[in-house]
């Protein structure tokens, strides 16, 4: 409290101010702001006495301050160490949280996954626990997966081979073969090796014009039409004459008829051992087939019309020659029934000239 010692005859503003304020600690705010407004009538030593109480008042306010700092200071501790505390907390209840579940067995919610041990798995692709936990997709000298649930056998190593078909044992043959390269195959035409069931084959080429069973199929040429290897030969008669040839025209007109369309066939190219074929006229204009480039007779062909074989190969068929004496008539038939009833009708038999197809 104040405690001025004011000397009585000189009371004047100030003394009433402080009487005014006599006990009232909080007002020396108040009253420092009215001295500060007019103080001009205080003695000195009244100011004196004054800053002395004020002095001791603003220590005391200091002090209440300081007080109420250390009380805050205080409690800001206590909510640090609060804080503090709730976060250890925080921290050990996370832990605990993840841990306890896990280590308590508690089932994890996987979602549409399945819970092996304690990690969530696909058991429908995971090749570790394909349609269950812990079954594994193992697969002898393969590389596996698993799809639905069922361990499949994805590719076998090189050089192994699932011949069985049983995935138990995986690709259990082993064979060296190497594929692409070439080989005899098994009608001795030139083929492409591939590895099949674990065994080398020689897979045969395509069927060519060749007089060879390229495919083994136990056929020669069979696809000559569509590979169009071989040309038709017409049969045609009149004016007591037969005539051979690959066009129509020659073989049907006003002095001749058609017997046989495509009678027989003649390769279009050179084959191994074949004659070229040529149509021929004797100076007695009858129409004849030769070998020769003059027709035997130093004539020149009309027309060659192929090729025929000088041995029955690839299927090809024998080619009767009949002629009439003086050159009369050129008989070819490809029947032997009809050659010989030709013969008893007075034709020459001239042997087989050569090998040709039937249609
Ligand atoms: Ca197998
Ligand atoms: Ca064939
Ligand atoms: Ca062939």
């Amino acid at each position: 409290m104040i405690k001025g010692s004011l000397h009585q005859p000189k009371r004047g503003k100030m003394d009433f101010l402080l009487g005014f304020y006599h006990g009232n600690f909080k007002s020396l705010i108040l009253l420092t702001v009215l001295c500060l407004w007019n103080c001009a009538g205080v003695e000195e030593q009244d100011i004196l006495n004054f800053d002395m109480s004020l002095e001791t008042g603003t220590s005391g306010i200091e002090s209440g301050i300081s007080g109420m700092n250390a009380g805050i200071d205080q409690s800001h501790m206590t909510m640090a160490g609060m804080t503090a505390g709730m976060t250890t907390a925080g921290m050990t209840t996370a832990g605990m949280t993840t841990a306890g579940e896990s280590e308590a067995g508690t089932q994890i919610d996987c979602g549409e996954l399945t819970l092996c041990g304690s990690i969530c798995v696909d058991e429908s692709n995971d090749p570790q626990n394909c349609g269950g936990c812990g079954r594994t997709c193992v697969i002898p000298n393969a590389s596996a997966s698993c799809v639905d649930g069922q361990c499949l056998l994805n590719e076998c190593q090189r050089s192994y081979f699932d011949v069985d078909q049983d995935l138990s044992n995986g690709c259990e043959a082993f064979n060296d073969c190497v594929a692409g390269e070439s080989c005899m195959s098994s009608c001795g035409s030139e083929g492409v090796s591939e590895c099949v069931n674990a065994q080398s084959q020689c897979i045969p080429p395509a069927e060519t014009c060749n007089l060879q069973d390229d495919d083994c199929d136990g056929s020669c040429d069979e696809d000559w039409q569509a590979l169009n290897c071989r040309v038709g030969i017409h049969r045609g008669y009149g004016q007591g004459e037969h005539i051979y040839s690959n066009e129509l025209n020659v073989v049907s007109n006003s002095t001749h008829r058609l017997e046989f369309e495509n009678y027989f066939y003649l390769a279009a190219e050179t084959l191994p051992n074949s004659r070229p074929v040529f149509y021929c006229k004797t100076s007695a204009n009858k129409p004849f087939l030769s070998t020769q480039t003059d027709c035997g007779i130093n004539r020149a062909p009309l027309r060659n019309l192929g090729f025929w074989l000088a041995s029955p190969e690839c299927g090809a068929s024998p080619l009767y020659h009949l002629k009439l004496s003086d050159d009369r008539d050129f008989f070819y038939t490809t029947s032997a029934n009809e050659r010989d009833h030709a013969v008893g009708l007075g034709y020459q038999d001239q042997g087989v000239v050569g090998y040709i197809w039937l249609p």
